[in-house]
């Protein structure tokens, strides 16, 4: 199950490595988890120069959703929010352009019924996202995969995130627990 989760962080890394150019739009939540997993994120499309916005919701309102999704961009970006409001996004989401969610709560709908969406969740293959994989974690390594494993603090900021959002490492067969092995590797080979 996790291979399959693997698999989709993998995916939204190769859809991401090739917006350089783009304007990206993130939203995430204002709490550890969702703080750690835009620090990983923002400070990458830094590095290379990509154009992007980043905003923080407190309550997750359909108005913070709304007024996001108006603000125009070659791609939305929700970190540690959006399956519960996969509603509003179906409402407000201009239908061609492109939104990735990377989120570990669960789904308030089937998120295949919005056009031009990519749901990277835990809860999609029947992981439990309160327990295996936090909202930092699934950017973390979508951030080091899409870098070609270049940017290497976010992995870091993973940890502070999975730890803030008081998940720790996880099963031994856990997204956090890949993270952390990631980041355990890395420094073995600069040590
Ligand atoms: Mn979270």
């Amino acid at each position: 199950m996790t291979q399959k989760l693997l698999n989709d962080i993998k995916e939204a890394a190769n859809i991401l490595k090739d917006m350089k150019e783009s304007q990206i739009n993130i939203l995430t939540h204002y709490d550890a988890d969702g703080l750690s997993a835009a620090g990983s994120l923002v400070s990458w499309f830094r590095n290379q120069n990509t154009k992007f916005l980043c905003r923080v919701s407190y309550d997750l309102s359909e108005e913070d959703i709304t007024s996001f999704l108006k603000t125009k961009c070659d791609a939305y970006i929700f970190l540690d929010l959006g399956s519960g409001q996969l509603d509003f996004i179906k409402k407000a989401k201009p239908k061609d352009t492109l939104a990735i969610v990377l989120d570990h709560h669960q789904m308030k709908m089937d998120p295949t019924e919005i056009d031009n969406l990519i749901m990277v969740n835990p809860e999609v293959h029947g992981i439990d996202g309160g327990k295996e994989a936090c909202g930092s974690a699934l950017s973390a390594l979508t951030t080091y995969y899409a870098s070609d494993k270049i940017e290497t603090n976010c992995l870091k900021m993973g940890i502070v995130g999975s730890v803030g959002d008081m998940q720790g490492e996880g099963g031994p067969d856990s997204i956090n627990q890949v993270l952390f092995q990631e980041l355990l590797l890395l420094t073995y080979l600069q040590s």
